[in-house]
């Protein structure tokens, strides 16, 4: 069935059961961590079933690497990328690879991301932190708790509204999240829901909700961009997108498709770097030997500077290296798919016809004992240090996708992440909750739950 002739040969949950498949002991709530309990059953690739459509899922870290082969395979827009078409269209990330407007807007976007870009949005992030830095100091002294996703939102979304678009949501001024996040969350949630009914027709209620959502989001879009049609930017990414021409054909975005790139930059923008940073605390809080050890390197490398500089943030290497030991065990947009370009086998073992596609499970190939080893489970930064980076075979990480579809935002994610990870570690010692035992929720992206963290002061090292 579709595409895979040997589907025979892959592992399935022993009990199906008739119409629905493989929905013993699933939970609507929970797809991506449900289908990494069947993986750990199942093995490296393994097929489930729902309501008689097969699904194949890969994690081995062989048959991820030879995923990774762009002559043979490349990005497929399927399952919760494919169900975001009504909000984001043909914007970056759910594009089609056939669609014109792909190659367009990327490389009128490209640029928005180089290094100069990237060291002209420092200012802008140190100041929305600052904002953050400010609300914690405040609970921190009437002896609160911090919500931490809930502030890695109100931050992320500030910055890349701020850099990319000169746009202040206010969002640290509010007490309850700004309509855009809420307008958001029930998108990713009724596109991750999709996946869990045999037809949409199912879910009219939430489908009627989820059109409000999306007027509310292109409403919001549309007065941004009348705004600075009036007006004039700093040559940040909506202007690129409203006055660059293709340096090769000239040609331009159309309104409508850069409204889908501003809803595409708002959510991909912030969503997943916002997770990541509250993955981060979370082990930070966990690992106060790990913490200190960070914050030493933070103090060594910024000294008592008030406002580190561009050069400063990428010199924080332990601090990137807790950074990427968060995405590699909670990579926040946790699979991706891919598809085959031509009829061929995968890893010399599993034919696929073209166009045949499998969900690449990246937690699980984050945790495969053969790249990682028999720890893999347990959470050193170490990991990533070059020694041990080199010694690791190629296309075992892969929080940012693969290939010619990856992530365009990695180095604005990780330059915003480190930065404020480390104006956060020099302020503050984080304590967690003596009873919190790490939750997952999802929303097509990961997010620990109910994440809260007392602040104290760090102590001083001399
Ligand atoms: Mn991001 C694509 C993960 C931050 C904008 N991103 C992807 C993909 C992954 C991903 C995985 C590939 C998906 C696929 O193959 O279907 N992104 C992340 C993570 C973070 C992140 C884990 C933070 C941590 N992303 C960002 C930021 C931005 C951004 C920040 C923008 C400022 N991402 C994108 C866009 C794409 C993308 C746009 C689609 C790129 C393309 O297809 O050309």
């Amino acid at each position: 069935e579709q595409g895979w002739p040997e589907l025979h040969r892959i592992p399935h949950p022993p009990r199906r059961i008739p119409l629905l498949g493989d929905v013993l002991g699933a939970n609507r709530a929970t797809p991506l961590q449900d289908s990494l309990r069947f993986a750990r059953q199942l093995g490296p690739i393994y097929r489930r079933k729902a309501f008689n459509r097969e699904f194949v899922f890969v994690w081995g870290a062989d048959l991820v690497a030879d995923l990774a082969d762009e002559s043979r395979f490349a990005k497929h827009v399927g399952l919760g990328v494919a169900n975001l078409r009504p909000v984001a269209g043909d914007g970056l990330f759910t594009a089609y690879n056939h669609e014109p407007n792909w190659q367009l807007a990327h490389d009128v976007l490209a640029p928005g991301f180089s290094r100069e870009a990237m060291a002209a949005y420092h200012p802008m992030m140190l100041d929305v932190a600052g904002r953050l830095t400010d609300h914690w100091d405040r609970e921190r002294a009437a002896g609160r708790a911090v919500d931490v996703p809930g502030d890695m939102t109100k931050l992320t979304l500030e910055t890349i509204s701020r850099t990319g678009f000169g746009h202040d949501f206010g969002s640290f001024e509010r007490d309850r999240p700004h309509p855009f996040i809420s307008a958001m969350v029930g998108t990713l949630t009724y596109a991750q829901r999709l996946n869990s009914v045999p037809f949409p027709a199912l879910l009219r209620r939430a489908a009627q909700r989820n059109e409000a959502d999306i007027a509310y989001l292109n409403r919001t879009v549309d007065d941004l961009v009348r705004a600075r049609r009036a007006a004039s930017g700093d040559g940040d990414l909506l202007d690129r997108m409203l006055e660059t021409a293709h340096p090769g054909t000239g040609e331009r975005l159309s309104p409508e498709n850069v409204r889908r790139q501003v809803i595409t930059f708002l959510v991909a923008g912030h969503e997943t770097t916002s997770g990541a940073l509250s993955f981060a605390l979370y082990y930070l809080a966990r690992h106060p030997e790990i913490a200190a050890r960070a914050r030493a390197e933070v103090d060594r490398v910024w000294g008592d500077t008030a406002a580190p500089g561009y050069e400063q943030v990428a010199k924080l290497r332990y601090v990137r290296r807790i950074l990427d030991e968060s995405l590699r065990l909670w990579p926040t947009a946790p699979a991706f798919a891919r598809e085959a370009l031509e009829d061929t086998v995968l890893a010399g073992r599993h034919p696929m016809l073209r166009g045949a596609w499998t969900l690449v499970l990246t937690p699980m190939l984050h945790r495969d004992p053969a790249a990682w080893g028999a720890d893999a489970e347990r959470f050193d930064p170490d990991r990533f240090d070059p020694k041990a980076v080199r010694s690791r075979p190629a296309h075992t990480f892969k929080p940012f996708g693969t290939g010619a579809r990856a992530c365009i935002g990695r180095q604005f994610a990780l330059h915003e992440a480190t930065l404020v990870l480390g104006l956060l570690l020099r302020r503050y010692a984080f304590v967690p909750d003596p009873g919190y035992r790490l939750r997952v929720t999802e929303r097509l992206t990961l997010m620990p739950d109910a994440l809260r963290l007392h602040l104290e002061r760090p102590e001083v090292t001399a």
